[in-house]
Parts: C-alpha cells; sequence; structure tokens
C-alpha cells in the first residue's frame, strides 16, 4: 500500500527532528519518496513559532493501526508533549492518506480530515505525488491545491533534498 505521512515541527532542533523522523519510517516501509522542505506560517493557533514541514511516501505492508503506533512511538521518541490541541511540538506525523481507503474509527480518520484545505500539506504532497488521489473528494492532490487560494505567503521552500543528508 502507498501512504503518505506528513511532518512537521515547531520547536528545538526542527530540521534534525524531522530528518530523524523520516529515517525512523524506514522501519514500517520503503522509502518512496520524501519532499523537499517547507518553512510555514502556524495555522489555527496563531502564536506560536513558524514550522518546518515535509511529506514522505511510503510503499508499507503495515495496516493502518501498526503505524499509527510507530507514528507515535516516534512522536515519543522526539519529546513530544500533548499539553493542549494545537501546541508548539517537537514532532507531529499525521497519516495523510492510506491508498485510497476511507478509515473512520474513533481512533484514526483517513484521509486526515483537514488536509484538502493545508498548504503546509499539499504543497510538499504536490510535489512528490500530485496524481494521487484525495478518495473523499475524489480529486487529486494537484487539483486541491490548485482550489486553494492565498497560500504562498505562508509558505516558503527552504531546502532540496541535501536536508535529508546532512547531519
Ligand atoms: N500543524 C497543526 C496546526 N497548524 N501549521 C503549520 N504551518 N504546520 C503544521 O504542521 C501545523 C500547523 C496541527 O497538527
Ligand atoms: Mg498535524
Ligand atoms: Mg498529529
Amino acid at each position: 500500500m502507498i501512504v503518505a505521512i506528513g511532518l512537521g515541527s515547531n520547536l528545538g532542533d526542527r530540521r534534525k527532528l524531522l530528518r530523524d523522523a523520516v529515517r525512523g519510517l524506514d522501519a514500517v516501509g520503503e522509502r518512496l519518496s520524501v519532499s523537499s522542505l517547507y518553512e510555514t506560517e502556524p495555522v489555527g493557533f496563531r502564536e506560536q513559532p513558524w514550522f518546518l514541514n515535509a511529506v514522505v511516501l511510503l510503499e508499507t505492508n503495515s495496516d493502518p493501526m501498526s503505524l499509527m503506533q510507530v507514528l507515535s512511538a516516534l512522536e515519543r521518541r522526539a519529546g513530544r508533549e500533548r499539553s493542549f490541541p494545537n501546541a508548539p511540538r517537537t514532532l507531529d506525523l499525521d497519516l495523510l492518506l492510506y491508498g485510497e481507503d476511507v478509515i473512520e474509527t474513533p481512533q484514526l480518520v483517513v484521509p486526515h480530515p483537514r488536509m484538502h484545505d493545508r498548504a503546509f500539506v499539499l504543497v510538499p504532497l504536490a510535489e512528490v505525488a500530485p496524481n494521487l488521489v484525495h478518495p473523499r473528494s475524489g480529486k487529486t492532490i494537484r487539483e486541491l491545491l490548485d482550489r486553494l487560494e492565498d497560500w504562498s505567503s505562508g509558505i516558503r521552500r527552504i531546502a532540496g533534498l541535501e536536508w535529508l543528508t546532512e547531519g
């Protein structure tokens, strides 16, 4: 199954935290592609530092709940604390897409319920997989991004793939 995982950090050594997370994901599948690194304005709770965001595509045999457990374990390893919803975080790993499956359980909703209107998800995802289909809307990632308005001031590409191999 091809899965898309969104990575975010706005606390600590953001770049290293994301790099270690990408490497940690190798335990659950084969890395197909990794996006550039983007610096993005906080969406939602705005009084917090800017984020670094990226997206990884994996080919995996893991079922969605096992995958979620690995994502949580990587967040804990990065020192994530859950003080209040949308608090600044060292590492956030979100399962965005699990193939074209639609999943709705109390523990997990896929596609990620807010991904379709977030530039910090769609811009890196469109870079690595513009033709993936978002099964709820039936639209491709490129189409979802084209429908977003006025996002360009809140997101800037700060590194190509070199961000993965440094350090
Ligand atoms: N994550 C959130 C809320 N707001 N804003 C940006 N720019 N990047 C994020 O990763 C992010 C956010 C909740 O997980
Ligand atoms: Mg998130
Ligand atoms: Mg999350």
